[in-house]
């Protein structure tokens, strides 16, 4: 699937809650691999957390909010899509494949609301399949993963997916800084000085740990 992909449309809803660690993980991914990451905030009609996104956009990542039920968002999301090639990714019934069936009216796509045995936390997509946009461009549907294993990536790829502390990197005491506990860290500085995310440097200190 990841051949030719241009853009990661990360799709985040308030239900199922969104997991900050696999938003992060999807990003440091798309980083890595220099996809251009999009976040997707679906389902706006039923709460939105600003606060949440406004950190994001800070740091330059495009979110856009959508709803497949009043149609909000979509002439932004279009715009975007139109004549690159993107996958749309995130948690199982965040409506990725709603989202697509609003965008392609004519195609038959199977999502929860048709499935009609699905029950909460099943999932319904089970392949990714690519559909054509009749603008130029195409769009892939992929099934909902609850974690994302970022493979083989070595710890200092991870750090570097998270752009807004790139710039901090090589300013450590230690060489061979975890930036978990060490003094003078430069992440753990900078984020208890107020100017960056705790919860992103979280994110951080559990993958490389994990990976
Ligand atoms: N309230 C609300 N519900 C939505 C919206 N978009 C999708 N849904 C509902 O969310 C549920 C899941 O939608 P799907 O499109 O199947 O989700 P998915 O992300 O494709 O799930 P998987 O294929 O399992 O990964 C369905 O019941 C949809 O009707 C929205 O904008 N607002
Ligand atoms: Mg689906
Ligand atoms: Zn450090």
């Amino acid at each position: 699937v990841a051949a030719n992909v241009q853009q990661m449309l990360i799709v985040i809803a308030p239900k199922p809650v969104i997991t900050p660690i696999l938003l992060d993980s999807y990003l440091v991914a798309a980083e890595a691999l220099n996809i251009k990451p999009i976040i997707i905030y679906n389902k706006t009609d039923i709460g939105i957390d600003t606060s949440f996104i406004e950190y994001y956009e800070s740091i330059d990542y495009t979110v856009i909010q959508t709803s497949t039920i009043n149609q909000l968002g979509f002439n932004t999301l279009i715009e975007k899509i139109n004549d690159k090639i993107s996958v749309f990714v995130g948690q199982s019934g965040v409506g990725k494949s709603t989202l697509i069936s609003t965008i392609l009216p004519n195609e038959e796509i199977k999502n929860q609301s048709i499935s009609t045995h699905s029950e909460l936390g099943k999932h319904t997509t089970s392949n990714s399949t690519l559909y054509h946009l009749p603008s130029g461009g195409s769009i892939i549907d992929s099934p909902g993963i609850r974690e994302f294993g970022l493979w083989h990536m070595d710890k200092n790829k991870i750090v570097h997916g998270f752009k807004e502390f790139r710039p901090l990197i090589g300013q450590c005491k230690y060489k061979n800084c975890t930036h978990t506990h060490e003094p003078e860290c430069a992440l753990i500085n900078t984020v208890n000085k107020g100017l960056l995310s705790k919860e992103r440097l979280k994110s951080l200190q559990y993958l490389i740990q994990k990976f």
